[in-house]
């Protein structure tokens, strides 16, 4: 038995593209998932996607024996500033499996506790920010936990600051990467014949894309000629063998894999912290429960990567918070060979295969009838472990999953348990609800904060 595979009504040339919103694409896949159920297609542009938007759909796909990571749409257009690196090589691209290979265990948890201390000096640069300015400043909390991300990841992985916090014309580099992140999303949507006539737009695109490559060409450069000889993991990629071919890393492979990493920081973990915030302040109850195990379990002193075991309500609400808002919103993916999936609809090799975990984190089926509500609890005393297979997947799956899930998970803890333990927070606008901007992943939009250093610790 086939079915077919529901489709909006297409028009000549562009397909469903008018189906979908260019500044929020996530929102108008989420209407027609409502609309369609658990599978539907569009065409944009002649491209063909199938989205899979239940969990049984989504769970069947995530499979490396039959469907292998899609490098299409934004991620492709990614690919002009960090090339085969290892967020948008293809599974085939032989870089890929080299840098694979060497930064594996340099991102294990391990590793990423020795990093604890260069997380922590960065992450004083918020605490002492937010304290300094007092409880009558108003915050953009996604603004200053962008200059962490990527100030952190700059510090830990190639021994760089870019003091973000302290000086005004770095920012530069913090635009070009969000404009650039926003264009791509953009350009993936157009028509060629549109692209083609927006020149300006894209001179600023290939600008930004010089100017990018550029700090991380001076970076390496640097290092290679005698700059600090700190283990990090420019370090790992400059001086290492791949164990399986013998070869050593390109600059050019380097310089696209320090790249990935600014961007895959400067969206994701900042995206995750500022969601953060806004749940726990839309859910007192999880806000006091959570200030209560960081003052139970630290009394006073500062957060330590030993301490993350003993705060599962942390985990709890950082788990939730990646399930109702997973800040990498959806994956492609592709069939290796023709297939059925759902045992009724066909999908032939190499279709483009979304796997929106946006909307799968939302299948009542797994989640019941309040799975739309913030709810800690519901991934605490072993009920997390317990979850169906990849129902729970905010960092992707298999091989091509997240090889940056241990060194998030560490910042997140130490900044949010940080800020819980120094700070009461409140809305600017108490009435504010949650509203989206996305570039190629989510974050929240206009939410303002004003943080008052708690008057019962100091
Ligand atoms: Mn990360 C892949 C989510 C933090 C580096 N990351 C992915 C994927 C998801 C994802 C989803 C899979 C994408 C796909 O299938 O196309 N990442 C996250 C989230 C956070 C995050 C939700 C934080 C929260 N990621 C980080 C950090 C780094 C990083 C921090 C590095 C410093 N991520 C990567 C890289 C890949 C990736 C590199 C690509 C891995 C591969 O394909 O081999």
């Amino acid at each position: 038995m086939s079915a077919r595979i529901p489709q909006p009504r297409t028009i000549p040339f562009i397909g469903n593209v008018t189906s979908i919103d260019s500044e929020l694409p996530l929102r108008s896949f989420e209407l027609l998932a409502k609309t369609y159920g658990e599978i539907y297609q569009v065409d944009i542009i002649g491209l063909k996607l199938v989205s899979v938007n239940s969990y049984a759909l989504a769970n069947e796909v995530s499979d490396d024996s039959r469907f292998k990571k899609r490098v299409s749409g934004p991620l492709r257009e990614v690919r002009n500033l960090v090339g085969d690196g290892l967020f948008t090589a293809e599974d085939h691209e032989p870089n890929w499996g080299i840098a694979h290979r060497l930064l594996m265990s340099a991102f294990g948890t391990i590793a990423v506790k020795g990093m604890m201390e260069q997380m922590r000096d960065i992450s004083n640069q918020l605490l002492l920010k937010w304290e300094r300015f007092g409880p009558n400043a108003i915050i953009d909390p996604s603004e200053d936990f962008t200059k962490v991300a990527l100030d952190t990841i700059s510090f830990c992985s190639m021994s760089h600051r870019m003091n973000l916090f302290y000086m005004e014309q770095q920012q530069e580099f913090a635009i070009a990467m969000g404009d650039f992140l926003t264009e791509s999303g953009r350009r993936s949507n157009r028509p060629r014949i549109v692209q083609a006539l927006m020149r300006k737009s894209t001179a600023k695109y290939e600008q930004d894309i010089k100017s990018m490559k550029e700090l991380a060409d001076q970076i390496i450069s640097s290092r290679k000629s005698g700059g600090s000889p700190r283990k990090d993991l420019l370090d790992i990629m400059l001086n290492s063998r791949d164990p399986q071919t013998g070869q050593t890393m390109t600059d050019e492979s380097i310089s696209f894999n320090l790249l990935t990493f600014l961007i895959a920081r400067h969206e994701t973990s900042s995206g995750m912290m500022t969601f953060m915030v806004y749940y726990i302040l839309k859910t007192p109850e999880a806000f006091r429960k959570l200030r209560a195990e960081v003052d139970e379990v630290l009394r006073g002193r500062p957060v330590q990567p030993e301490d993350f075991s003993s705060m599962p309500y942390l985990i709890a609400v950082m788990r939730e918070t990646l399930r109702l808002s997973p800040t990498a919103p959806i994956r492609g993916t592709s069939p290796i060979e023709d297939t059925v999936i759902g045992g009724k609809y066909a999908v032939s090799a190499g279709t483009t295969i979304l796997v929106p975990a946006w909307m799968m984190h939302r299948d009542p089926l797994v989640w019941g009838d309040d799975a739309n509500e913030f709810r800690p609890e519901r991934m605490l005393d072993g009920k997390f472990e317990a979850l169906p297979p990849n129902a729970w997947q905010p960092f992707g799956f298999g091989m091509r999953a997240c090889i940056g899930r241990a060194f998030a998970w560490q910042e997140v803890c130490l900044v949010m348990a940080s800020i819980v333990q120094k700070f009461d927070l409140a809305l600017v606008d108490p009435s504010y609800t949650l509203e989206i901007k996305q570039t190629l992943t989510v974050k929240p939009k206009g939410l303002y904060i004003r943080a008052t250093p708690r008057a019962d610790t100091s």
